[in-house]
């Protein structure tokens, strides 16, 4: 069996969640749900496997029908994620278009809410529900194996057309998650272009990304990992992966784990572990301030940690409260304090257009920028997304006339406008506050000095200006 794997060419997204000018230069960073099927498939089976990321390798919808006769799969997976399912569902009918006897297979965040009514559409085959490593193996062996779609009704996480006959719905399929993630193997960085992953906020010009928990215990309700449940790996797992990394020449390490330092005993022993290998390298992850402590910060320093995101999203007590966020802005004042005692740098995320807020509250996160000093910030306009409680309390409060993800979901569209939460602002105003805001923080002399003196190499200084241009003109 050939098996593809496609991350979409991203070119038709539905986002003004961050703007999208800003975001334009990010950088990529690898698809690493595709790299664990990947690496799953590849030593537990003989099939075939390949991985074509199409935004890393610049490859359009107009050059993929190439990159897929070129391999010749029984399969193609496809990666999906909400804002680019109209570029899932075109690389779906692309593969059908070469071949109908091609199977299609399509999994991610997006199929996880919405397995059966991805099915409506006539390109694609099967839909996961969940993490896909073993659905996905066992899919594929069941189809060498010619198992009917009865059968493979039965495996879990999977959603069939047998079963969309049978009256089965999204919320019906079972989920399929891994209990133990030391069973996965550590995901094969080889399988893609490695040395082509940047970011615009990293300090080499290569970076790596790697996740060590999955899952997040918290109930921020404008998020879907809410209460799910959470996994991790041994210190000793992580660190292998961490030394399968620097064997391929790359310094830098981002964890995008939900929120890296849920429990603290493992970042401790994490860290020593990092510091007794004398491993070095600059990483950086995504924490909760309280899950944070002095100590904790001070080992995560020595043990190379250059920067830290706080999902901060409001400066005003009560707006958190409503995001059930359950952190205060003392610890908040404190965490940024100890990071920048410590020279840690920090990011701190924020969201426009919360529940309850007016322009008062959004001038007291204005305030509370300026008094907190990141070195960072990302702002975001608040975006009720599916499977979300805000979105329920959307449709419940008739901000929405009808369920609009699942008509999106159902036939997506370039043209969509997500749903914003429109209590005080229109998507202009929204749009208009946060522009200003981007400028008001990155358009000063005193950020350019600073990152001008961070300066490593002529691609850092290229990709830095490109992305100040942008938002010049945004
Ligand atoms: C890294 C990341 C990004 C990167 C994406 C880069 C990349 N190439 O992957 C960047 C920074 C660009 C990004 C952006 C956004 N992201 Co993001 N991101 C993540 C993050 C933190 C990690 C993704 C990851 O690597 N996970 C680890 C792997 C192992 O899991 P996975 O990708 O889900 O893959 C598994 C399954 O989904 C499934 N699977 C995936 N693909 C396939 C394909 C097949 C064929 C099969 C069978 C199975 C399968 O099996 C995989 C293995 O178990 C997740 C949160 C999370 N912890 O997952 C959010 C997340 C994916 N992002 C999300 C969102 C909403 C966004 C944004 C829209 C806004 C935002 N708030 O950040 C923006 C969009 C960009 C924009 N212009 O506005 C949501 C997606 C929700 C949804 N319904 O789609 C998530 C889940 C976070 C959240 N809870 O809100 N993101
Ligand atoms: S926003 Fe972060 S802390 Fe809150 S539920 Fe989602 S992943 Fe967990």
């Amino acid at each position: 069996m050939r098996i593809l794997l496609i991350y979409p060419p991203i070119e038709n997204e539905v986002s003004h969640i961050s703007l999208q000018e800003i975001d334009e230069e990010r950088g990529f960073l690898p698809p690493l749900g595709l790299l664990y099927l990947a690496t799953y498939l590849k030593k537990y089976s003989n099939f075939d496997v390949k991985i074509i990321d199409c935004n890393v390798d610049a490859i359009s919808h107009l050059d993929l029908p190439g990159s897929i006769i070129d391999f010749h799969p029984d399969v193609v997976g496809i990666s999906s994620m909400t804002h680019f399912l109209v570029d899932a569902y075109k690389v779906a009918a692309t593969v059908k278009n070469i071949s109908n006897k091609i199977i299609t297979v399509v999994g991610g965040p997006h199929t996880t809410i919405y397995p059966v009514t991805t099915l409506e559409n006539p390109n694609i085959d099967y839909s996961i529900k969940g993490e896909g490593e073993l659905a996905f193996f066992e899919l594929v062996s069941a189809l060498q194996k010619g198992v009917t779609e009865e059968g493979i009704s039965s495996i879990k996480g999977i959603a069939t057309r047998f079963l969309v006959r049978k009256g089965t719905t999204d919320t019906d399929v079972e989920l399929t998650r891994i209990p133990d993630l030391e069973a996965l193997p550590i995901p094969d960085r080889t399988l893609l272009p490695y040395r082509k992953y940047y970011s615009v906020l990293s300090h080499s010009t290569n970076i790596a990304t790697m996740i060590t928990t999955r899952g997040c215990p918290y109930r921020c309700i404008y998020c879907d990992r809410m209460g799910k449940k959470f996994r991790s790996t041994s210190a000793d797992y992580v660190l292998n992966e961490i030394e399968t990394i620097l064997n391929l020449g790359i310094r830098e390490i981002f964890f995008h784990d939900d929120t890296f330092n849920v429990d603290k005993k493992r970042v401790v022993d994490l860290c020593e572990r990092i510091l007794d290998k004398k491993l070095r390298f600059k990483w950086d992850a995504r924490a909760r301030v309280d899950c944070a402590d002095y100590n904790q910060l001070l080992l995560m320093k020595r043990a190379g940690c250059s920067r830290i995101s706080f999902g901060v999203e409001s400066g005003n007590q009560d707006v958190l409260k409503k995001l059930r966020k359950g952190i205060t802005l003392q610890q908040v004042e404190k965490v940024f304090q100890w990071c920048k005692e410590l020279q840690i740098n920090s990011l701190a995320d924020f969201m426009i257009g919360s529940p309850g807020e007016t322009m008062k509250e959004i001038q007291d996160t204005i305030s509370f920028v300026k008094e907190l000093k990141p070195n960072y910030v990302q702002f975001s306009i608040v975006c009720p997304y599916p499977d979300t409680d805000l979105y329920r309390l959307c449709i419940k409060n008739k901000m929405v006339l009808e369920d609009v993800w699942l008509n999106f979901s159902r036939s997506p569209s370039v043209d969509f406008e997500p749903p914003i939460w429109n209590e005080h602002f229109s998507r202009y105003e929204l749009e208009k506050i946060t522009r200003r805001l981007f400028k008001e923080f990155y358009l000063t002399p005193h950020f350019i000095f600073n990152e001008l003196k961070k300066l490593r190499s002529l691609k850092e200084f290229k990709i830095k200006v490109k992305a100040a241009i942008n938002l010049i003109h945004s």
